[in-house]
């Protein structure tokens, strides 16, 4: 499946698939990517796909699986990966609703998991949010599935050459990540290559019967509590070379239950970019009501913007940036001629020309949502997507008149 695309320009409705309980599983063999597009990606819904990660060389070679039980190779990525800086959660204390972040040296991680400490001590350190894959770029140790391919974020960030949302977690057994929902209101994918995480997914809203008084949400979550609060929630063992697709707003909460290794992405696409935009304006809305008796300040649009990039990570500008990025991409595409064109990230895929024309429907009306947006008064940003706007509508005439 070298092509992703989809059956048409993204018009035809989705059958509903809400009232199905549990998270479904389905082999990669199984499963194209319209079929996942129509099914888990536009609906929101949670799915785990088996076997996606058979020919990755973290799959077949990081695991040395002719012993029981299976082993990480520490050897094999000794010899492979420089003694790099690593980031490691301390499970033992939180900070904040996480769990507090310092950092170690890769090979003393290994040794750490590799030596005969004990078990409490082991499960303190969770090696999280490596950015492996742009420390070491010439090593492709997977290729992304192609159901996630289409991902604008990471297409953004790594034709800029800036930061990128692409990580490996290894985390030993009884290691933790606390509840949350994931940056942005993005999707996550994550791939186990060893051993098994519990995860716990929550029904977008159903976090809501477990804020407190202030409104604040757990750090930890049980089943008890969960069922005591009457919240709406599935349980999934995830298993090695199986992905998990975590929809946008799910929130959750995710156990080793062994010693485990996983490759996980966030990302957004035309799918959710509409709930990434949502919760952008929700946080400028915070910061106005924060700094509120600031109104008459000078700048006062400027430092709104400010502090939302620092609380949220992303400003409006960015949000446009992005937009306008990928929109210019996929007008490239559908005026090429031919089916369709190489080179759009990740690189070993090919979009369809519906699929990019999907992506124009929504981009165009997510620069007019910008534009009407009184919360944001008119700067470059704003007027740069106002006449991006135009454009789209006229590249999106000339594409419905050679259809
Ligand atoms: O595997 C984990 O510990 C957490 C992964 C996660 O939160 C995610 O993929 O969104
Ligand atoms: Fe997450």
């Amino acid at each position: 499946m070298d092509t992703i695309e989809i059956a048409s320009s993204g018009t035809e409705t989705t059958q509903n698939y809400e009232d199905r309980n549990g998270i479904e599983r389905v082999a990669l063999q199984d499963l194209s990517y319209g079929e996942f597009f129509e099914r888990y990606m536009r609906p929101n819904r949670a799915v785990i796909i088996t076997s996606v990660a058979d020919g990755w060389d973290c799959f077949k070679r990081w695991i040395d699986r002719s012993v029981h039980p299976h082993r990480l190779d520490v050897q094999f990525l000794r010899g492979k990966l420089p003694n790099l800086t690593v980031p490691v959660a301390d499970c033992g204390k939180q900070q904040y609703n996480a769990h507090e972040k310092t950092e170690m040296k890769l090979f003393d991680f290994l040794d750490c998991w590799d030596g005969q400490r004990n078990a409490e001590v082991r499960s303190r350190y969770y090696l999280k949010d490596w950015h492996l894959r742009s420390a070491v770029p010439e090593y492709e140790f997977y290729k992304t599935p192609p159901f996630f391919a289409s991902d604008w974020l990471n297409e953004y960030l790594l034709d800029r050459g800036t930061d990128d949302y692409r990580f490996v977690y290894m985390g030993p057994a009884g290691t933790w990540t606390a509840f949350h929902a994931d940056v942005f209101g993005s999707f996550s994918w994550s791939v186990n290559i060893f051993g098994e995480k519990l995860w716990y997914l929550l029904v977008p809203g159903e976090e809501a019967k477990l804020r407190d008084g202030l409104q604040n949400l757990p750090f930890r979550v049980t089943e008890d509590e969960l069922q005591n609060a009457g919240v709406r929630y599935c349980t999934v063992n995830q298993r090695p070379g199986e992905a998990i697709f975590v929809p946008t707003g799910w929130y959750h909460q995710v156990l080793n239950v062994e010693d485990a290794i996983s490759v996980n992405h966030n990302w957004f696409n035309a799918c959710n970019v509409a709930a990434v935009w949502r919760n952008l304006r929700a946080a400028l809305q915070d910061v106005l009501r924060e700094i509120d008796d600031c109104r008459d300040m000078e700048n006062f649009d400027e430092h709104s913007q400010l502090m939302l990039k620092a609380s949220f990570g992303m400003d409006y500008a960015d949000f446009v940036d992005i937009l306008c990025y990928i929109c210019d991409k996929r007008m490239a595409l559908l005026a090429a001629e031919g089916e369709s064109r190489k080179g759009d990230p990740p690189a070993e895929y090919t979009l369809g020309r519906n699929h990019a024309a999907f992506d124009l429907v929504t981009i165009e009306t997510l620069l007019s949502a910008v534009l009407e947006s009184r919360a944001f008064s008119s700067t470059p940003a704003v007027e740069e997507s106002a006449s991006t706007t135009g454009v789209i509508a006229k590249s999106l005439q000339l594409w419905c008149r050679g259809k």
